[in-house]
């Protein structure tokens, strides 16, 4: 693409899109022409990446998430088209960074899992697989989170308030969904996914709900005019908004026809394709690998039965088809996430798909009696139980691959949670590590750290083989290459502080430390930890003139579930011990709190290149992986953490001297679990008993009415549904408050802390989605790779 043809196209779209001319066009508008001038170059390559695997296996990943974040940076640079834009945009007198910071995020995920699935896509489409995500189009992401008064406050969020220019509409491949209660159509918008180098350009096509009639005019002449447009309202709410929940199901209707819904539109587009070459199904299994992210599409296994069965494939046939295509990735072991539906309600809405489910649960229970089992081993494994489908359960038997997101979730999973499924299919569980695109985390969120290494390595092929890194270790001995590493990041660091200053209104001190926590704000990632240990080092300096830390930022940016009350009554605390701490003129700025609003993708790719030190303190055994750990890893940040997730492979690969690790095991909170007695322990513990009173004494300045009273007993008391503090904060407390002095020893000596830093950078390699995709393609989907070399 030349500046003319640019200029010529945005020209062009600016009269047909605004009926302006390009220069009257503000920020948002130049931005939205550029795009779709864009698109144009994008256009032709992408049919020719499509043609180029007819005919192969191909993967498609089924996820009601898909948290992608801006796409214009990761276009440009995945096509190698950023520098010469950029120069181009400034010779038209149009700031880049302006155009790239008008682009709405696509928010249409919770958090880790689909921003995973966003990172899936970029190396799918890297490693050069036909890898199609196929989800919803949510008329509305993620909500926009405000602070009000310290309270976290939701509002919609409209991210196609002006326009989407990177989908297109496919009016002509909709397809009709049909409930109990009512039809819809599903009507695709395409997006192309471009990998690195342009050569492979996949699609995420995410289905939009529609009315069949649009209008009802009978209803209209007789004057009702809402019942005029209901269909219209009823089908268009199916799509309308994402479901904020991030680890906890809620069971609702309108759920459970966005999960019918997407999923059901996606089998009937594969079986249309797969019609038109095909007079059979014997080959279809072997032609799709069809991915169900977590349970949230695990209908697909009885919608895949019953579509076939309308084709005139026998229940058992199909079961086998099923079996064959589809494989399950498991993402949480929390219970309250376990999905299971309400009998009732399936019967209501889908059942045709129950009845199915039954025939399932039905096989299922003539197997296990054939191999043996008695009636009670049985009911351990029935799908349908005490009124519900347990949505696991039909995703392991209905597949021929389980597996979890790190060797301990995995091992977890093996050994107690899933451990009667492991001992019927051993052969179907697997691990598949997670892994992030060091394209969008990496090249394009830190150019500096990114001219750095190739600068090192001699070349830049980390971009598609990040285990290259690792030959950046015999670079850490040299205290020159150190310093510039610090530079960089100092750069980085000063960067957020302008950025911080501008969205939250709040001075930091760029040479403190940051020390940064961000993901969704749940019990178990444990943020209320971090906020007791910011109380310890707040009530040391108020009481103790000697006491003598380093400066310290801690950054937070997390959005709670709207209806999770204890997150938000988290958000709130840390709300107001920024506003104590940072207005304390005591303290002489030695502390800082800062929560930043909406946290997001885009904010996330200006936090993880500043942090000094990431936060991943999860109760051990809860987070299934965590993808954020591996983002800071990348950038150069230690972790402080528990033997978590990937937080263990993290310090196998970066060695445990380069980390802060500290607190329970695994197993120590099995042995322990029986006999805890947090209260006992807090009576033992005074100066933590202080700061936990906080939540009830006023220290914090709150009226009486609104103080943490809730909070409190949970760590105390328990609840119904829970024992006190079954997350182990109170007896993780000192050995958190040790490590955090770990840190603040070793960053007195700034060379050697930052050296823990590159050479955590330089052991990333293993966190690249590369590798996970690619051991995805191998071991479960069995896809060919296929480059344009190989098509000569
Ligand atoms: O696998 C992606 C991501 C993990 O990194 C996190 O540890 C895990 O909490 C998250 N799981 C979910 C659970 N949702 N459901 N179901 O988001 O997955």
């Amino acid at each position: 693409m030349n500046k003319e043809m640019l200029t010529m196209r945005m020209k062009g779209y600016a009269l047909t899109t605004y009926g302006r001319e390009l220069k009257e066009l503000n920020n948002k508008e130049r931005y939205t022409v550029f795009s779709k001038a864009l698109m144009e170059d994008i256009l032709p390559k992408w049919k020719a990446s499509e043609e180029k695997f007819e005919g192969k296996k191909k993967a498609y990943y089924l996820s009601a998430e898909f948290l992608m974040g801006r796409a214009l940076s990761n276009n440009l640079i995945n096509l190698g088209y950023m520098s010469e834009v950029k120069e181009m945009l400034s010779s038209m007198g149009m700031d880049y960074n302006a155009l790239e910071e008008a682009e709405s995020d696509a928010g249409l995920g919770n958090g880790g899992l689909g921003r995973l699935a966003a990172c899936f896509l970029d190396s799918g489409a890297t490693m050069n697989y036909s890898l199609t995500g196929y989800g919803i189009r949510y008329n509305y992401g993620i909500f926009e989170q405000k602070f009000v008064e310290g309270y976290q406050v939701e509002e919609g969020d409209k991210w196609l308030e002006h326009g989407d220019s990177w989908s297109i509409r496919r009016q002509d491949e909709k397809v009709v969904v049909d409930f109990k209660d009512q039809s819809v159509y599903a009507v695709p918008y395409d997006t192309p996914v471009v990998g690195f180098s342009g050569e492979t350009i996949n699609t995420l096509r995410l289905w939009q709900s529609e009315a069949i009639t649009e209008f009802n005019f009978t209803a209209f002449n007789n004057q009702m005019y809402d019942k005029a447009v209901k269909e219209k309202n009823d089908a268009e709410n199916i799509s309308k908004v994402l479901y904020p929940n991030d680890s906890m199901e809620s069971g609702k209707i309108l759920r459970l026809k966005q999960q019918y819904f997407f999923v059901s539109a996606s089998l009937q587009d594969l079986i249309r394709t797969y019609k038109k070459d095909h007079k059979d199904f014997t080959e279809f299994s072997r032609l799709h690998a069809v991915q169900l992210n977590d349970t949230h599409p695990a209908v697909a296994i009885p919608e895949l039965i019953r579509l076939l069965g309308k084709e005139g494939v026998s229940f058992k046939n199909a079961f086998d088809i099923a079996v064959d295509t589809f494989a399950y990735t498991n993402h949480t072991i929390l219970k309250e996430a376990l999905e299971q539906w309400s009998v009732k309600l399936y019967k209501k809405i889908l059942p045709e798909v129950y009845a199915i489910i039954v025939k399932i649960d039905n096989m299922l229970s003539r197997q296990l009696a054939d191999k043996g089992l008695t009636e009670k081993e049985i009911s351990e494994f029935e799908i349908i139980s005490e009124g519900n489908i347990k949505m696991a359960w039909l995703s392991i038997y209905g597949t021929h691959s389980v597996n979890g997101v790190a060797q301990l979730h995995t091992n977890i999973l093996k050994d107690t949670e899933l451990s009667g499924w492991y001992n019927l299919f051993p052969e179907r569980f697997n691990n598949k590590t997670n892994g992030i695109t060091q394209r969008r985390w990496l090249l394009e969120s830190n150019p500096e750290l990114s001219a750095f290494i190739t600068e090192l390595l001699g070349h830049d092929g980390w971009i598609t083989e990040l285990s290259e890194l690792s030959k950046l270790k015999k670079f850490a001995e040299d205290d020159t290459i150190i310093e510039r590493f610090m530079r960089i990041k100092k750069a980085k660091k000063l960067e957020l502080k302008e950025y911080i200053k501008e969205r939250e209104g709040i001075e930091i001190d760029e040479n403190s430390i940051y020390d940064i926590q961000i993901k969704r704000l749940h019990e178990y990632k444990r943020q209320l930890l971090n906020a007791f240990h910011i109380l310890y080092l707040y009530n040391r300096l108020k009481t103790d003139k000697n006491f003598d830390m380093e400066p310290r930022t801690f950054i937070f940016g997390a959005k709670a579930a709207p209806g999770y009350a204890r997150a938000k009554a988290i958000i709130k605390f840390i709300n107001e011990i920024a506003e104590v701490v940072n207005n304390d003129a005591d303290i002489n700025g030695k502390i800082k709190v800062v929560f930043v609003e909406n946290y997001g993708v885009s904010y996330a790719q200006k936090l993880f290149p500043a942090a000094d030190i990431s936060e991943q303190i999860s109760t051990a055994g809860k987070e299934a992986s965590g993808t954020g750990n591996m983002k800071f890893m990348l950038n150069g940040a230690p972790t402080i953490g528990t033997f978590d997730g990937a937080n263990v492979e993290i310090v196998e690969e970066a060695g445990l001297e380069n980390n802060y690790i500290f607190g329970l095991t695994v197993e120590e909170i099995e042995e322990l679990k029986a006999v805890y007695d947090p209260k006992a322990e807090l009576e033992k513990n005074p100066v933590l008993k202080s700061i936990v009173n906080t939540l009830i004494d006023g220290t914090l300045d709150l009226a009486p009415e609104e103080n943490f009273k809730e909070l409190h007993d949970s760590l105390i008391k328990g609840a119904s549904w829970h024992d006190p503090d079954n997350y182990f904060i109170i007896r993780d407390f000192d050995a958190y408050v040790e490590a955090q002095e770990r840190v603040n020893e070793d960053y007195k000596n700034q060379l050697e802390f930052y050296r823990k830093g590159f050479l955590n950078m330089a052991s990333a390699g293993k966190f690249s989605s590369d590798r996970t995709i690619v051991e995805y393609a191998n071991e479960i989907w069995n896809i060919p790779s296929i480059t344009e070399e190989d098509e000569e």
